[in-house]
């Protein structure tokens, strides 16, 4: 987009800034203020350059409420005071209903009313109250709250806000007025901030209120207007003019000068309505856009407020009624090794059961290790468990002042608690696992998938359902009791008829007659996927050097570094996994030896190309077999093919076969190349 030219006189361009700033002002009531922009950011930003090359060319025409003036200005080296003309009170606390109920009746007496008192309800934003004074409806000072009655100019700071109105919108305001309101970051605007932070390697915020309050510290305001910050309006404090009668009444005129008021603020009739709005409101706080710590209830009535008046710290006409904590303190009982379905053992905090959030909570994840030694949590120890929406209650925090004297750190077991196999983290891993993946029970569902799923064992109908239930009724505990199903106990489960029990005592029968690769990877060992086991077979050729082999000789297969031998070595050294694979054995479980070498092989260093439709067997296998006996497959075809296999409906592969005179075989050849007697399938 190309700058427009600079207006041709002084004249021309005081009235052009004039038109701008209120078009940019526009915008940006609509996109702050009420979450709905008018026009794409390109179009604003030209309009915002315009008018900042009009500032820099006829500085005299700069206004002190123009945009251009929200980008911060050069930092200061303290911040000076501000005295607020009224002081800036806090709230009193109602922790329970009864709080609330006393309350409501305080107001009555004093008030000598029989009927219903009509309240404002209104949700406490977690962030810092701020006090803006307007003069002549211009933004001329903004202070914190500070101990009431003075606090810290943050003038700069407040500018760079948008939701702030620099010109109060309308014709008829006070000539003197104190807006109040929180400053927040909104969550998603939390989230987005710390996304950035970590892509710049800056220290993360903790909350959106640390944020908000390191934001508004800022003695560079050009780093404020950086920070995604929201200005929620919930009040005045001195005003030159009377503002009607009724709070609600305040609240929307502050909307009509352009502030933003809370959408969820409603006018109550009576104590219950108030309860009813804050039970709401609890219910609701997750997905609410910022953070809140309570429901602010404030008499409507402006007359009735000023005959109430005020405590020494707080007005008699409002109430802060807590949220439940998200936090609480409680005693670590024991911390417990938990076993999950892939093998990794996670620390879990077992609790002295306490109430966090409303939610009776007992346990807390402590994730791994290097969580665990961080924040150095201890059996016995005094800790603050945190719940935040519906995740898992966290432990935020040990107190080390009541930790007992005889306190040791947790060590992680070298067996599992589960099956008693050996508990092995691997180098530059953080999860401990246990490496009875064959036969630890908490293991056992995924285990047994694992083993069946098609490219291992391949064993057809035996999906989720069907592994859940025998697994749970104990009729399989490891891979290798599939082998000794019955008929009868199959058909007897949930979701089978007596065919699919059929089809699956056939699929377990074919299944026996397996590749060493897909054995390999059907045990599941971590770390070994289809190409390792893959390189394993081929490096080997057969099981039983494999399970005698040291580290040193397994990273001699390529592909194998020191880390995945480790996991190999380990796994196989497990007393309880070579039972298993006994077992397997026993059962029948087989597979063609590996040729040593490709090139000692049968079909060593022959290369083939497959295409059209084999009979008897997938191009999976068919490739699987050839490469088993030291062949290559490959996609194209070439000089350096030996030999195109053409099944029924072969396209252009063998026609370019014959125009460089490959040699090609049909099914029946390959067959006869392979060994003969290919299993009908
Ligand atoms: O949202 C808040 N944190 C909040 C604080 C809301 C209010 O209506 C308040 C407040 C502090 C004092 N009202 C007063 C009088």
């Amino acid at each position: 987009m190309t700058d427009p030219a600079l207006p041709a006189t002084r004249d021309q361009a005081s009235r052009r800034a004039e038109a701008l700033r209120k078009d940019i002002d526009h915008h940006n009531y609509r996109y702050y203020v009420h979450d709905d922009p008018a026009i794409s950011d390109a179009e604003y930003d030209s309009l915002m350059r315009e008018l900042q090359a009009i500032e820099a060319h006829w500085p005299d025409l700069l206004t002190r409420d123009s945009p251009t003036q929200r980008v911060g200005a050069a930092p200061a080296s303290q911040f000076s005071q501000v005295r607020h003309a009224l002081p800036m009170l806090s709230l009193d606390n109602a922790f329970e209903e009864q709080d609330l109920l006393d309350f409501d009746r305080r107001i009555r007496e004093r008030l000598a009313l029989n009927g219903d008192v009509d309240y404002v309800g209104e949700p406490k934003l977690d962030g810092l109250s701020v006090s803006l004074r307007y003069e002549d409806g211009v933004l001329v000072e903004a202070g914190t709250r500070g101990d009431g009655r003075v606090g810290e100019d943050i003038t700069a700071n407040m500018r760079t806000v948008r939701s702030v109105p620099l010109r109060l919108r309308g014709e008829r305001v006070p000539r003197r007025l104190d807006v109040r309101g929180e400053v927040v970051i909104r969550k998603q605007d939390f989230e987005h901030l710390n996304r950035q932070r970590l892509g710049a390697d800056q220290k993360l915020f903790a909350n959106p209120r640390n944020a908000a309050a390191g934001s508004l510290r800022q003695l560079d305001s050009r780093e404020t207007a950086r920070r995604p910050l929201t200005f929620f309006t919930f009040g005045v404090g001195e005003s030159s003019e009377p503002l009607g009668n009724s709070h609600a009444g305040v609240l929307d005129l502050l909307a009509e000068w352009g502030f933003r008021v809370n959408a969820e603020i409603g006018r109550l009739s009576g104590v219950e309505a108030c309860l009813a709005y804050y039970r709401e409101l609890v219910e609701r706080r997750d997905s609410l856009d910022y953070e809140i710590d309570g429901v602010v209830f404030k008499v409507d009535d402006l007359e009735a407020r000023e005959a109430l008046g005020f405590t020494s710290r707080a007005p008699r006409w409002a109430i802060a009624y807590k949220l439940p904590a998200r936090e609480a303190t409680t005693r670590v009982r024991a911390i417990l090794p938990s076993v999950g379905r892939t093998g990794v053992i996670t620390p879990v905090a077992d609790l002295h059961p306490v109430e966090v959030g409303g939610v009776i909570v007992s346990r807390a994840t402590l994730h791994n290790m290097d969580e665990l030694r961080r924040k150095d949590v201890r059996p016995g120890d005094q800790v603050m468990v945190r719940r935040a929406g519906d995740v898992i209650p966290e432990i935020t925090g040990v107190n080390l002042e009541l930790r007992p004297e005889d306190s040791v750190p947790w060590e992680m077991p070298t067996t599992c608690p589960v099956c008693g196999s050996e508990v092995l983290r691997l180098e530059d891993e953080v999860d401990y696992r246990c490496q009875g993946g064959l036969v630890c029970s908490a293991q056992r569902i995924g285990a047994v998938l694992h083993f069946a799923s098609r490219r291992a064992l391949d064993i057809d109908g035996l999906g989720e359902k069907i592994v859940e239930q025998l697994v749970e009724r104990e009729l399989v505990k490891t891979p290798a009791d599939l082998f000794s199903l019955e008929h009868p106990t199959v058909a007897g489960l949930d979701r089978m008829g007596d065919k699919s029990a059929d089809n699956l005592i056939a699929a377990l029968k074919q299944a026996r007659e397996t590749t060493l690769p897909r054995f390999l990877y059907g045990l599941g060992i971590q770390h070994v996927g289809e190409v390792t086991a893959q390189r394993l077979a081929e490096h080997f050729g057969d099981l039983d050097p494999i399970l005698r082999a040291s580290e040193d000789e397994l990273v001699q297969v390529p592909d194998v570094g020191p880390v995945v031998a480790q996991s190999i070595a380990h796994f196989f050294a497990e007393p309880h996994n070579r039972d298993v694979i006994q077992a397997l054995r026993d059962a029948g479980v087989r597979w063609p030896v590996v040729q040593g070498r490709r090139d000692e092989a049968p079909l060593g260093g022959k290369s083939f190309v497959l295409t059209g439709t084999l009979e008897t067997m997938t191009r999976d296998e068919a490739k699987e077999r050839i490469e088993g006996l030291g062949g290559k497959v490959t996609g194209s075809v070439s000089r350096k093919t030996d030999y195109v296999v053409a099944g029924e409906s072969a396209g252009s592969k063998l026609d370019k076969a014959r125009s460089l005179e490959v040699p090609v075989l049909d099914e029946q050849a390959l067959i006869e190349m392979l060994g003969g007697q290919e299993s009908a399938s």
